[in-house]
């Protein structure tokens, strides 16, 4: 082989080579400089093996009304989210505060949920907390991180101040990743949870059955994080109410078992005129019972709810099952369509 050969192999492999090179030796420096896990502030972040603690530009001055987070991959399965601080928050309380305190959860498992300590008195709180969730790869990308603010209030219901959502497909698990998020008012599609109830017409004696079976996933209405829900079952006529019946309290808990049975007189002339309003209450000793959630079936009824009820109708005497999404009740309110039974002034303009 001539020499001249060999050179033009070397070099042509050493030009092929360089990049790679390059790459090795960014890698290397990068790696020692592991002073930038203490600009970040939590000490736990340096147990982390794998995760290299690159990071994006982290704008000193916040957006106002906003949450600093901070998401980091510990091992592929496991998620650690930090709590920073909040700037500009509003005001929900008379004297010009909030009490603040976040609530976090993946939307991929509800029931594990975190919560901050309350701050008194304060629209600029730092919490400093970190939380750690367990995510099984097949729901990373379906997974979103919700960070609540709340509100905390001793005697009432805690009101929501807003929220950050973070679907994980968007969020970078190989870094560090320390950012200021805008709060956000809350979204309409807030989750109220969901209920299992079966229904059967018999059309010849014109008995129509409700078995309430179960709830779960309900929001949670009282301070320690729980429910205490019960279920109302109203029957409206022609736009007017016209029977009603309650099931029993289930207390603490956001999966009430129910399994208790109504049995309402409709004549077949009337099932058409019919509304059947389901809705799910918390049940408080101190203050008054707040609605969580309701739905309602009949032949005004749309998606679900009314398949749910024309195959009642078109299966007499079976006792047909379902589950159902709850809506914010003053939305199922409004559709409804309430004639009141006092009759009102007209406003004059
Ligand atoms: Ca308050
Ligand atoms: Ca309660």
């Amino acid at each position: 082989v001539p020499k001249w050969a060999l050179i033009t192999v070397a070099v042509a492999g050493a030009i092929l080579l360089l990049p790679f090179l390059i790459c090795i030796v960014k890698c290397c420096c990068s790696k020692k400089k592991p002073k930038k896990k203490e600009r970040i502030g939590l000490c736990a972040v340096s147990n982390s093996t794998t995760t290299n603690l690159v990071r994006p530009a982290f704008p000193s001055i916040p957006p106002p009304s906003s949450l600093r987070i901070l998401t980091l991959c510990l091992t592929p399965l496991q998620l650690k989210v930090g709590v920073k601080q909040a700037v500009e928050l509003k005001a929900m309380d008379s004297g010009g505060t909030s009490d603040p305190y976040v609530i976090v959860y993946l939307t991929s498992d509800v029931r594990k949920r975190y919560e901050t300590k309350v701050y008194r008195k304060t629209l600029n709180p730092i919490f400093n907390e970190s939380f750690t969730f367990q995510v099984p790869q097949a729901e990373v990308s379906e997974s979103t991180l919700v960070m609540q603010v709340y509100d905390f209030n001793r005697f009432a219901k805690h009101d929501i101040i807003g929220e950050v959502r973070l679907p994980l497909a968007s969020v970078n698990l190989q870094h560090v990743i320390e950012q200021w998020s805008d709060l956000a008012v809350s979204s309409k599609e807030e989750h109220l949870g969901e209920i299992c109830f079966s229904l059967r017409y018999v059309p010849s004696t014109g008995k129509l059955t409700v078995l309430i079976l179960e709830a779960r996933q309900l929001k949670r209405m009282d301070s320690d994080g729980l429910s205490d829900p019960f279920v109302k079952v109203h029957l409206i006529l022609n736009r007017k109410k016209w029977k009603k019946k309650r099931t029993s309290v289930k207390k603490n808990t956001l999966s009430p078992y129910f399994n208790e049975v109504f049995v309402f007189d409709v004549p077949f002339s009337q099932i058409q005129n019919v509304d059947v309003v389901i809705s799910v209450w918390d049940h408080d000793k101190v203050t008054k019972n707040e609605p969580i959630g309701k739905l309602f079936l009949g032949c005004r009824a749309t998606g679900n709810q009314l398949r749910h009820w024309s195959d009642m109708l078109s299966n007499p005497r079976r006792p047909l099952a379902q589950w159902h999404i709850l809506q914010p009740p003053d939305v199922v309110d409004k559709a409804l369509g309430l004639k009141s039974h006092l009759k009102l002034p007209l406003h004059s303009r």
